[in-house]
């Protein structure tokens, strides 16, 4: 067990606000990329804690002797390999509720920039066009009289419901398992959910479960009237069958805000006019990214003192063992 204060390993870039916090609390150390060729054997043996705002693999894991927690930064984990750290007794954190309502406001921004084209808008007025051209085009969607399937019904899925409610519009959901107390319509496939809806919100975390499971034939049971809003992770929607289903009017548009390949987005879909794309800014106000940089700290900072983390993910239920 190394002595002193713990060491807090920062691979690559994280929020300047923890970054700020950490020295008040731990010993930081950094390096440029989560690279297991980069940890020193002094390193291996020191870091007791990792911060991170990116990707954390098992081999970069197994480069360190006395690893017991990664503290990452955002509600979704999929880019830190939590199966094997619970294998490995080291426990994972992530941030969740504090980030629920700001994604569920940008999911409403951006289900209503796709259907009714208000950035589109936005930019005719800033280019002089409606000066020189006149009024912008009619927007050939409405989200009046849709019928919205969440497929997730999580802490963000239901913020994104009762922000829909309020729109009087019907609405649906898939999981795989129905969540009680709810009046909306439980489908137990996201086939049949696709079917019955003619707008699909995606709000599940980026897991094995969900990988391209928005695929062509999903597409084709959503419709020709159809639109897609994915603001959980990109690894769920199968990126090519999306642009081709927007290239041949299999649906109608598509708002993402997450991407397969990020920060890189398909040119294929950058030059699709029924489309709305945000570059990953769910969570990306100041006070709610300051609100996570925190937890990601408390969090650190709760397992050293009290051997307990505060939101640890279901793969690490651990407790620190005494040493
Ligand atoms: O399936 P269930 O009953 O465990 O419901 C969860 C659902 N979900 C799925 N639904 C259908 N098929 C799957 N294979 C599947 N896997 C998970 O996603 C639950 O309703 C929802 C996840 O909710 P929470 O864990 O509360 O996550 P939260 O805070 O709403 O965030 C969702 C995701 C994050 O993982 C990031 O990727 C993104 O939003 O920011």
């Amino acid at each position: 067990m190394p002595q002193g204060r713990p060491r807090i390993l920062v691979p690559g870039k994280i929020n300047k606000r923890v970054l700020d916090r950490l020295p008040d609390h731990f010993e930081p150390v950094f390096v440029a990329a989560v690279d297991p060729a980069l940890i020193t054997p002094e390193l291996a043996t020191g870091v007791s804690g990792i911060a991170v705002q990116g990707k954390v693999s098992a081999d970069f894991m197994d480069a360190f002797r006395n690893l017991e927690i990664i503290a990452n930064f955002g509600v979704g984990y999929d880019g830190v390999d939590a199966a094997h750290a619970g294998r490995k007794g080291i426990t994972v954190t992530n941030t969740p509720d504090v980030l629920t309502e700001e994604v569920a406001d940008t999911t409403i921004g951006l289900l209503l920039n796709t259907v009714r084209q208000l950035p589109q808008a936005e930019n005719w007025l800033r280019a002089g066009r409606w000066v020189r051209e006149g009024a912008f085009a009619l927007s050939p969607l409405t989200l009046r009289g849709r019928t919205v399937g969440l497929y997730g019904m999580g802490r963000i899925g239901l913020a994104i419901a009762k922000r829909v409610e309020s729109f009087g519009v019907a609405i649906h959901y898939h999981t795989r398992t129905p969540r009680e107390g709810l009046a909306y319509t439980y489908h137990p496939t996201l086939k049949g959910m696709a079917e019955a809806v003619d707008t699909i919100i995606v709000i599940v975390p980026g897991t094995e479960s969900t990988a391209k499971t928005i695929n062509a034939e999903i597409l084709v049971a959503l419709g020709a009237n159809g639109v897609l809003i994915n603001v959980g992770r990109g690894s769920t929607v199968d990126e090519a069958a999306l642009t081709d289903a927007l290239k041949r009017g299999v649906i109608a548009g598509a708002g993402l805000d997450v991407f397969e390949n990020e920060p890189h987005v398909g040119e294929d879909l950058m030059a699709l006019e029924n489309v709305s794309l945000l570059p990953h800014v769910g969570s990306a106000s100041q006070a709610t990214r300051d609100a996570m940089a925190d937890l990601v700290v408390d969090n650190l900072v709760a397992w050293f003192t009290t051997g307990k983390a505060l939101t640890p993910v279901p793969e690490t239920p651990f407790t620190r063992k005494a040493g």
